[in-house]
Parts: structure tokens; sequence; C-alpha cells
């Protein structure tokens, strides 16, 4: 399989997040992708860089302003203090029900709250280039498949699920996934469906495709009544207007067994199958491992290549696109299993 890497993803590197009310260090590194992309090479795979700029497509996933901002967030903390270098920007405050969005305030902060979902995506100097050249390997990816590839996987960071059009939120700033799924349409594909394997719900890919019938969007994840994102990812979410019908969740308790996950990943199949996808966006979240930190699903090391197998049956051209996981030492060896799972199988 492909495997496209750029070393810009060290490039995002906050010291410290927020968890329970304490500052710890971040559990996104980029040791991350360093197993991953040492993994990937030990075991014969090649990797190449992106080479295709992403510029136009996100344009299509996220809103101009967000962009701008996002690409000039950095230098304007820094231009209110130069001592910010030293310091994470947060947010602290938020346009929740009765306050306004339509108005971009000039205040730093108000920014950032404005365009973000919670205070859990530390920025850091090199976020935009790291963010960027993920959103580059994703509509590479897509580039080669319209080439005839057959499968691409994306080892990038910070991930991208949970960033929305116009917001990032849980570690995420650019949607990779919505990137790939898009730059797939734009390649000629006519109906192209996004998986969501990531133990969170998808939140930003969920509403960025919300109203469309050209991209499915499917996912399997704790159910948000008790686990992150909380505020989407139920079962009666189905889409609205044209997009009515196009729109699957699978919510499973946290603690959710083996076997309970594979029986949802088989009816995200299935709906994937009937809705006659010609291409497939695979969000890959590795925090369904049994050892992740933060998750609290029991999928071992062979259970994700059984994932790989289940993907390849479904006969269609994929991209795979790296999200979550936090056991980073199990990272590599897990995606390996998927990806090999997938080119037996192929
Ligand atoms: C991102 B991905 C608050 C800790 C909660 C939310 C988890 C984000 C997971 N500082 N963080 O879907 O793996
Ligand atoms: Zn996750």
């Amino acid at each position: 399989m492909i495997t496209l890497f750029s070393d810009q993803h060290a490039l995002h590197a906050p010291a410290f997040e927020f968890f329970r009310g304490e500052r710890v260090p971040c559990f996104e590194t980029p040791a991350r992708a360093v197993f991953v992309q040492q993994r990937l090479v030990q075991c014969g795979h090649v990797l190449r860089e992106p080479h295709v700029d992403s510029r136009v497509v996100l344009g299509q996933v996220h809103s101009s302003r967000y962009l701008a901002f996002l690409e000039n967030a950095w230098d304007h903390w820094l231009s209110q203090d130069p001592g910010n270098a030293a310091r994470q920007p947060f947010p602290s405050v938020w346009p929740v029900r009765t306050l306004r969005s339509d108005i971009e305030p000039a205040n730093f902060t108000a920014r950032l709250g404005l365009y973000s979902m919670d205070n859990g995506s530390p920025l850091s100097a090199g976020t935009w280039a790291a963010a960027k050249a993920g959103a580059d390997a994703a509509a590479s990816a897509a580039a080669l498949i319209g080439e005839g590839a057959g499968a691409v996987f994306c080892c990038s960071r910070p991930p991208g699920h949970h960033a929305g059009a116009d917001f990032m939120g849980g570690y995420c700033f650019l949607n990779n996934a919505a990137v790939a799924a898009q730059a797939l349409r734009n390649g000629g594909a006519d109906r192209v469906a996004v998986l969501d394997v990531d133990y969170h719900h998808g939140n930003g890919t969920q509403s960025i495709f919300y109203d469309r019938a050209d991209v499915l969007f499917a996912s399997l994840h704790g159910d948000p009544l008790t686990e992150y994102p909380f505020y989407l990812g139920h079962a009666d979410e189905a889409g609205e207007g044209a997009g009515l019908g196009c729109n699957l969740n699978l919510p499973l308790p946290a603690g959710s067994p083996v076997n309970t996950w594979f029986e949802a990943l088989e009816q995200a199949c299935r709906r994937i199958s009937r809705y006659g996808a010609r291409a497939l966006v695979v969000s890959l979240g590795l925090d369904t491992f049994a050892d992740d930190p933060i998750s609290t699903f029991a999928l071992q090391a062979a259970d994700f290549g059984r994932l790989g197998r289940r993907l390849a049956a479904l006969g269609l051209p994929t991209v795979f696109v790296l999200e979550g996981g936090y056991a980073a030492e199990a990272l590599g060896s897990n995606a390996v299993q998927v990806i090999d799972g997938f080119e037996q199988e192929h």
C-alpha cells in the first residue's frame, strides 16, 4: 500500500492540555506519528511525501474565515505579547446559545473561542504547517486513487475528524477525512463513503456532510452520553435535506466487548455496500485498542488485522487517514496490522 508521510507533523507540538482541571502533558504527541512511520519502514513500506496542495479542497470543506484565523493564529497570539512564544493559547469563552457567532470579534481569545468547540485543542507555533501537511496528504491520497491506486495510507497528525467547517476541537484542526472525501468527489467518484472507526464520534466529518447525499458518513464509537464529543453521535442522527439517510451512527456503551464492536462494523459495512460507494475513506483511529489510556474498548493487535480484512472485502479504492490512538508505542504495530490485513485480502 502506498503510504504518505511528511515530517512537518512534528511542528505541531504543544506541551500540555487540560485534564480533570489540571495541566497534563499532551496525549496527542509527535511520537505517535514517529512510531507509525518507523514500523511502516521496518515492515518494508515505502513512504512518500504528499505532492498535492489541498488549498482548494480545504476551501470546500472549511469556511474561509476559519482557515484565515487558523493560518494566522500563532502570529496573532505573538503580536499580543512576545512573551506568548513560551505560552499556549486556550479559549475561555464561547458563543453558546443566545450569543452571536456571525460577527468575528477583534479580541484574540474571543476569536479562539468562536472557532473552537472545547479547550482541548492546544495550538503551537507549527500547528498550521503540520495540519496543512496532513490535509495535503489526504488530497494527495485522493489523487493517487484517481490515478488507479487501490489504497493509500496517510500517516499524519494532528487528527482531523472533530474539526468542523468552522471550528477546531478534540486535538483536530483541519478535517483530513473530509478533504480526502471531497477530493475523491472532485476527481469523479459519484458517491464516497467515510467510515469512522475511531473510539470518538467524528462530529466534524458528520456535520460537514450532513445535508449531502454524495457522501455517506458511518461511524461506530463510544456512546456520546458518556464519551467525548458528548454533543453529537447519537443513533437518531440520520442526515438532513438531500442527505437524509446518508448518516449512520452506531454508538456503543463504554466498555463494549470486541464482538459487539465487530457486529457494529458489520452493520456499517453493509450500509456502505448498499449505498453503492465508489470510494472509501477510513478515519482510522486506533484508540479502540484495549490499552488506550483515554478510551474503553477492548481491541487487541490481531483485531486490527481483522478490521483490515473486513474493509478490503468492501472492494473499494480506499484512503486511510490516521486519527486518534494514544498508546503511542503500540500505534505502529496496530496500524500495520490494519494495512497488512487489508492487503492480504485485496
Ligand atoms: C481525539 B480523537 C480534555 C481531554 C478530552 C478529548 C479527546 C479527543 C480525542 N482535555 N480530550 O478522536 O482521538
Ligand atoms: Zn479518538
